[in-house]
Parts: structure tokens; C-alpha cells; sequence
């Protein structure tokens, strides 16, 4: 048996890591996780840790669901892989996209499969620029997305994500994708504005963009329903149905990108229906398959599937695994689960207004400025100096990294959050019951309280 130090001594020596300081980590040492259950991580010290991040925002079903585990299994020994390219399909790509229909909003009848959320995001791009093609309109080609939004590490999808570090690094963004401000109310808000007046004022940015650029060139309009990577910003209620309607009033299409917040998260199947937006695209990825493989895609609802269907000629586009028949296997078995455990409606009924209890009363904490949650997403803001009673108080300075103290905290307590700048945030499986709430609010209590005590001592 390899020993920690062995793993790490390996894995410096030939893994580069997804979004690393590979120098850093090579002198640390990565924490090696070696196996799951339930809601629980070990590593390989042995060491226990509740994962209240699902994996990375994937494992809605939890970890070790034979059902899943076995529908892989006999779809490797029937057919491992066949193509979906040259005219063919398999039994599982055909009855997946069958049930996508089924639990997407009305307006999806269609999928197009990718292996992963950015090339969801990919195929958006090109997908939505063909469908103004067809319709005769290529000048409508410009993509408005936000600042601070996430959409994926490729090309496009790197573009389209308004996250500054990224753009810097292989000169980003690619032509025709622009972005505007975020709804998010803590920052962008002016002092004494109200989150429902900020989210009219949020959605008049896109407007304002439009009106900018001419609405003769203006493609579609991406966003999160609630964004993920970004710190858990979750909009004023008054946000979507205005983009909504600003939208429509410009004939500009809607994507809302549901790779976090689809199968169950919000407690609707998507988040389109928690947020109240009607969209034309919707990208998907991680809770599809609750990461137990990787699969993506986008629906694509029947104002732009009419027109790629009906007027004709190919559509260049797609990937080797297009339609994997295992992948699409195991998500047929997901979903399955997912209704026969009724994960959706107990998140939204029972385990969500749980932690909407729980984590408000956060809220009395010292270093605890906002404290927010939608369906099994929540979001922690540390502040300083927060006036007694206030939900707002002045940032830490960014060097002080505030998150950063938090989440070493979590981790050798056994619990692991997510640190976006000062966001502590959280997205457990979907499966985590009211007495898993509880020890885990125990433990990011104890983190907290740790947290404060090393920032009081410097
Ligand atoms: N869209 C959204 C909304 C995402 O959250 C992607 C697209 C890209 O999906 P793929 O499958 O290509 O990774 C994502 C992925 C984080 C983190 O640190 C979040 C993601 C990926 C990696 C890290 O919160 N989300």
C-alpha cells in the first residue's frame, strides 16, 4: 500500500492540477481522497470528511449508489461505446434524451449531448450563431454574459465566464462575447437600495448593453439562474423575470446555463423554474450523471430546434462522445433515482426550508455579513466590524484571505466548504438529511468561531 507521502511524492512529480499553483502545490502536497459514502470523503490518512460541496457541485445522488454503479456496469458489457455520429445511436442516448425532455420545462423537446459542462457551453456558441445564420440574421452574433460569472475552462466557454484571472491567460475573450455587471446586491448595489429594486436595476444593465450594441446584433444573453463558482449569488427575485422580459422584447434568445443548478438543486428540476425565466437553451453537466461519469449537453428548446431541424443542412459540430451510451446509461439511472427518492420536492418541501432555518440564524454570527441559501446552495459572506444587528459590514482586506483561514479550518475539522474570495459556500448531496444539517451547521459554527479567534489575534 502506497502511503500519503507516497501519493503526494507522485503526484507532484507528473500531475498538473486543474486551476493550481503547481509550485505551491508541489511543495505542499495534495490531500488525497480515496474513497466515499453517503455524504462522507476519506482520505488516504483516513481521515473523515463530510463533503458539503457534493464533489464539485456533482454528486447530488451522494456517493455509493449500486443503482448507478450497476447500470454502468452492464452497459460497458452489452455496448462500452458506440457513436452517435454517420447516421446511428444507442438504446441509452435515445431514452436519456427522451427523459430530458420529460423533466425539462415544456419548451424542450431536444438535446444535443457534450461530455462536459464547457462543451455545453461550446456548443451554445456555435449553435445559437447557426440558428441566426438560418434565419438569415449573421450579424446577430454577439453573446451578452456577466462579470464574475462561470462557464467553463474551454475557449468559448472561458469567454463566456466573466472571471478577470481567466481572461488574462490566452488572450480571452474571443471575439463577440460581452459582459455586464452581476446582480450581485452586496457589492453592486448602492447604499440604502433594496435587493428587489437592485434586481430591476441589474436587469436594466442588460438592457442598457443592448440598446449599446444594437439589438440587430445581439445573438442571445447567457447567465447562472443563481451563479455557482462566482460565491453562490443568488438574485433578487425581481432579476430573472425582468431579463426575462427585456429579452423578449428585443427577440434576443435566453440560455441559462444549469450546470450547478440542474436535477434538483434549487428544489425544481432546474433552476429556470426557481428563478422564473423562460430560456431557449439550457446547458447541463455534473448533476446529470451526479459526476459518477462525465456527461453534458444542451436542450434546446423549440424556437431554435424548429429552425436547425426544418430548414436543413448539417450542423458541423460534436464530439467522439456525443451520446456515450455508459454515460447515458448511468444518467438514466441517476434521474431515476433522483425521482424514486423524490430528491427534488424533498429539497424543496423539507431538507431546503431545513437549511434556509439553520443557516439565517448564522446571520448572528460576528463575521457573518450575509448569509443566504436556495434550495441546497448556500452562500456565507465574512465581514468585519459588523454593526450590531446590521446584515452589511466593511470587507477584510483581501491579503488578510479571509476564506482561505475559514476553509483550513474546515478541513481539519472534517468538513468541506468551498472559499470564493470572502464566501464560505456550501452545496451538499441532495440526499443529506435534517440530522447531517445539523452536524454539519456544527461544524462551519466551529470554524467560524476558529476563524474569528485567529483574525482577532493578529
Ligand atoms: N457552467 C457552470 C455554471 C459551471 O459551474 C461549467 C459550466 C463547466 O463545466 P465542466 O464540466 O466543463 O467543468 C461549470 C463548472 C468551482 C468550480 O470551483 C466550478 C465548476 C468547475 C470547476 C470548479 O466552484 N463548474
Amino acid at each position: 500500500m502506497r502511503t500519503t507521502k507516497d501519493w503526494q511524492a507522485a503526484d507532484a512529480a507528473h500531475f498538473l492540477h486543474p486551476f493550481t499553483d503547481f509550485k505551491a502545490l508541489a511543495r505542499k502536497g495534495s490531500r488525497v481522497i480515496t474513497r466515499a459514502d453517503n455524504i462522507y470523503l476519506w482520505d488516504s490518512d483516513g481521515k473523515k470528511l463530510l463533503d458539503a460541496m457534493s464533489g464539485l457541485w456533482c454528486v447530488n445522488v451522494g456517493y455509493g449508489q449500486q443503482a448507478l454503479v450497476d447500470a454502468a456496469t452492464t452497459q460497458m458489457k452489452e455496448l462500452p461505446f458506440y457513436n452517435a455520429f454517420f447516421q446511428t445511436a444507442t438504446p441509452p442516448a435515445i431514452e436519456l434524451a427522451e427523459v430530458l425532455a420529460e423533466i425539462t420545462p415544456p419548451q424542450f423537446e431536444h438535446v444535443f449531448f457534450s461530455v462536459s459542462g464547457s462543451e455545453g457551453n461550446d456548443t451554445v456558441v456555435r449553435m445559437v450563431r447557426r440558428y441566426w445564420d438560418l434565419l438569415g440574421q449573421p450579424e446577430r452574433h454577439v453573446f451578452i454574459s456577466r462579470k464574475n460569472a462561470y462557464h467553463g475552462s474551454t475557449m468559448a466557454g472561458a469567454s463566456l465566464g466573466g472571471m478577470s484571472g481567466m481572461h488574462a491567460q490566452g488572450g480571452l475573450p474571443i471575439p463577440g462575447i460581452v459582459h455586464i455587471e452581476q446582480p450581485y446586491w452586496f457589492e453592486n448595489a448602492p447604499a440604502g437600495m433594496s435587493r428587489d429594486e437592485f434586481g430591476l436595476v441589474a436587469a436594466g444593465w442588460l438592457e442598457a448593453k443592448i440598446l449599446e450594441l444594437g439589438a440587430h446584433k445581439v445573438a442571445a444573453f447567457i447567465g447562472e439562474p443563481i451563479q455557482g463558482a462566482g460565491g453562490v449569488i443568488i438574485p433578487p427575485a425581481t432579476y430573472w423575470p425582468e431579463i426575462q422580459r427585456i429579452c423578449d422584447k428585443h427577440g434576443i434568445l435566453l440560455v441559462n446555463d444549469e450546470v450547478i443548478t440542474g436535477f434538483g438543486r434549487t428544489g425544481q428540476w432546474f433552476g429556470c423554474e426557481t428563478v422564473g425565466s423562460r430560456p431557449d437553451l439550457i446547458t447541463f453537466a455534473k448533476g446529470v450523471t451526479s459526476g459518477y461519469i462525465p456527461l453534458g449537453g444542451v436542450m434546446v428548446g423549440e424556437r431554435v430546434a424548429r429552425v436547425l431541424i426544418d430548414k436543413g443542412g448539417e450542423f458541423n459540430h460534436g464530439y467522439t462522445y456525443s451520446g456515450h451510451p455508459v454515460a447515458c446509461a448511468v444518467a438514466l439511472a441517476n434521474i431515476k433515482l433522483i425521482r424514486e427518492l423524490g430528491l427534488v420536492e424533498r429539497v424543496r418541501e423539507d431538507v431546503g426550508p431545513y437549511l434556509a432555518k439553520v443557516f439565517a440564524q448564522l446571520q448572528e454570527h460576528p463575521l457573518v455579513g450575509e448569509a443566504q441559501t436556495c434550495g441546497l446552495m448556500g452562500a456565507l459572506l465574512l465581514v468585519k466590524d459588523k454593526p450590531a444587528g446590521a446584515d452589511r459590514g466593511t470587507p477584510f482586506a483581501p491579503e488578510r484571505e479571509i476564506g482561505m483561514v475559514c476553509r483550513g479550518h474546515c478541513f481539519s475539522n472534517g468538513l468541506i466548504m468551498r472559499a470564493v474570495g470572502d464566501r464560505m459556500i456550501i452545496a451538499p448531496p441532495l440526499i443529506i438529511t435534517r440530522t447531517q444539517i445539523d452536524e454539519m451547521m456544527g461544524l462551519i459554527r466551529r470554524c467560524l468561531d476558529l476563524t474569528l479567534a485567529d483574525m482577532r489575534a493578529v
